[in-house]
């Protein structure tokens, strides 16, 4: 909880993060899905049987949802289209969630914009 919080208030900087290196394949990473825009992959500390990343290959000032601009709409709508085919995938179709987690109040740790699908249990709602 502590880390969580801590991590939470990594400054927006618009320096380069950890995912950079992942898209970079400068460490390693379960991919799990890739296109010439988009890359999916495992998230280090699951929160479900199914629990993946997905991310834009640029970041383009995207660090948090709350930083999108209008030329970001083509990617923002290619990344929610590419959560359900990666959804399919995963063969959670028939129940997953999509969580975006945007800023210091809603624990952001990694600012590059991210999609969360998770999947292979019953959610609860509302999250905490
Ligand atoms: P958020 O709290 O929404 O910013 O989520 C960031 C997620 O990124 C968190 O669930 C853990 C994950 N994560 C952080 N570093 C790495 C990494 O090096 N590899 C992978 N696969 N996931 C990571």
């Amino acid at each position: 909880e502590a880390a969580a919080k801590a991590s939470a208030t990594t400054a927006d900087n618009d320096a380069p993060t950890i995912f950079d290196k992942i898209i970079a394949k400068e460490i390693p990473s379960t991919i799990v899905y890739e296109d010439e825009k988009v890359l999916a992959f495992r998230d280090i500390s699951p929160q479900a049987p199914v629990h993946v990343l997905l991310i834009p290959k640029i970041r383009d000032g995207l660090t948090q949802l709350g930083k999108a601009e209008p030329r970001h709409s083509e990617i923002l709508g290619h990344l929610l289209y590419a959560a359900k085919v990666v959804a399919e995938k995963e063969g959670i179709a028939d129940g997953f969630r999509v969580v975006i987690n945007n800023g210091p109040d809603a624990c952001q740790s990694v600012y590059h914009l991210h999609l969360h699908i998770l999947g292979g249990r019953q959610m609860k709602w509302p999250p905490g």
